[in-house]
């Protein structure tokens, strides 16, 4: 029987990931964890793909440019002089465009991952959005140390290694977008009579 509170989710490496040579560190963190790997591909995006993999909808850009906002605000800084507006929708919308940027200027590592609860957990292991804020021992927390405040105002995206799937409608999206359905295998993990 398929336990109810077994999830599948997405990650990727993102290319600055990538050139840092922390593919193998990266898995073997949600390996070790007891998290499955179901699906694993090397993409170099195109924009449309990272479009599409990011929603398009206000409530995302709104979500995404009010954090900010906030962020700027919280280190006094003039979110207007670097954005050239207050408006969340528009700055979630520059970011978007950053996002594509960025996630196009190199090879991404995408893989599905199997677990109970997978998508929350998988969000810790990650850490918070903006390394700067994510805690030691996260991935984030401990490869990185970027800020919307370095990046954003070079008009970049925030360089945070890896995208995990933020909840459960965007992990069903991100896995059929990334995805076909003979690419996701199921197996037997050893230690799974142990762990679960
Ligand atoms: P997350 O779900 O943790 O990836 O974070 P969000 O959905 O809030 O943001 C999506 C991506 O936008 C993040 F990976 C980083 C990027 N971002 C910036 O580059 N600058 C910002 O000010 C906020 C987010």
């Amino acid at each position: 029987m398929q336990k109810p509170q077994k999830e599948r989710t997405v990650v990727l490496v993102k290319p600055e990931g990538v050139i840092l040579g922390l593919i193998g560190e990266i898995i073997s963190r949600f390996e070790k964890r007891g998290l499955k790997i179901i699906a694993l591909k090397m993409v170099w995006p195109t924009k449309e793909h990272i479009d599409e993999h990011y929603p398009s909808h206000n409530a995302w850009f709104q979500s995404v440019g009010s954090r900010t906002r906030e962020f700027f605000k919280n280190k006094n800084i003039s979110a207007r002089e670097h954005f050239g507006t207050d408006d969340d929708i528009e700055i979630g919308r520059q970011i978007k465009g950053w996002l594509a940027d960025h996630l196009t200027s190199g090879p991404v590592v995408a893989f599905i991952i199997e677990g109970v609860h997978a998508i929350n957990v998988v969000r810790k292991i990650v850490g918070h959005t903006y390394p700067v804020e994510a805690l030691p021992g996260t991935i984030r927390g401990d490869f990185s140390i970027d800020t919307p405040s370095s990046a954003n105002v070079e008009k970049r995206a925030v360089k945070n290694i890896v995208h995990a799937s933020g909840n459960e409608a965007e992990a069903k999206h991100e896995i059929e977008h990334w995805f076909s359905p003979e690419e996701i295998h199921d197996y037997k993990r050893a230690d799974e009579h142990v762990m679960f």
